[in-house]
């Protein structure tokens, strides 16, 4: 793929996000033939610009980690992307709707590895050996995309809708967990909007880790040693309001709330 043609795309998801502005999907018109393989070149662009601007990577994220949300989207694997520094909200602290589109939320399931690794062939087993702290956390994702309508490719090149994280301030050894069967509630105002057991992630949610290590092998990086790595949505994704008090519970690990002005 051209390299003026990657940077126009970067610059086109970007911009829209800094100006939080409603784009239509790359693919729509702009570049029909966008491929999942060029999506990721034009994220590794975005990445480079927003690093540019002094902003540091938190993190990775794993997206479409449900097996509904792949068969709807016709995909075999997840999608990756990256939590900067300015996206992260404090819990308990609150975030103004003006400066996101049409913010969502998910409950995830954040891990913290005391060790690199490296893919191609890490499993499960390898992640929780690997793995130092799980903490509670909300992802807000924000699509630049027009009424979150996008192809896969679209989304990986919009940073995977990458807006927000609110991690727990309760980390938690993994070894006494089962992490499959952490019960997992959304409540906006008290009422609850969503629920379901980390299962809903690749029937757990150290999986998600092991297929982000294996992912990024083929590019030869790892999944890091010490960031927080969100596994990907228990729940569907949750839409927010101005005024919301979001909380979410997790079995056994926690609580983690803040509140929308
Ligand atoms: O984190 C996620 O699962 C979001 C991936 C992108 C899909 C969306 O924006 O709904
Ligand atoms: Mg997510």
């Amino acid at each position: 793929m051209d390299k003026n043609l990657i940077r126009e795309l970067a610059n086109y998801t970007h911009n829209a996000e800094k100006e939080k502005r409603e784009i239509i999907k790359i693919t729509a018109e702009l570049y029909p033939e966008l491929t999942i393989d060029d999506a990721y070149l034009v994220q590794e662009e975005l990445v480079r610009q927003k690093l540019e601007e002094g902003k540091r990577i938190v993190g990775p994220k794993m997206g479409i980690t449900s097996e509904a949300k792949m068969k709807q989207m016709n995909v075999d694997d997840p999608i990756y992307g990256y939590v900067f520094d300015n996206m992260l909200v404090n819990e308990g602290e609150s975030i103004s709707i003006d400066d996101y589109i049409h913010p969502k939320v998910e409950p995830e399931i954040a891990f913290i590895l005391s060790r690199d690794l490296e893919g191609p062939d890490v499993t499960q087993l390898d992640v929780l050996r690997a793995t130092e702290y799980v903490l509670p956390a909300i992802e807000i994702i924000d699509s630049r995309y027009e009424n979150f309508n996008f192809t896969l490719p679209d989304v990986i090149a919009d940073n995977t809708s990458a807006a927000g994280a609110v991690f727990g301030t309760q980390l938690k050894r993994p070894d006494n967990l089962e992490l499959d069967v952490v019960g997992v509630t959304v409540s906006i105002n008290g009422k609850i909007q969503a629920l379901g057991a980390g299962a809903a992630v690749l029937e757990h949610p150290a999986n998600s880790v092991a297929r982000l290590a294996n992912m990024l092998s083929k590019k030869g990086e790892k999944v890091k040693a010490g960031q927080p790595i969100l596994t990907g949505g228990i729940t569907e994704a949750v839409k927010l309001s101005r005024g919301d008090y979001v909380s979410v519970k997790y079995g056994g690990l926690g609580e983690v709330s803040f509140f929308v002005r």
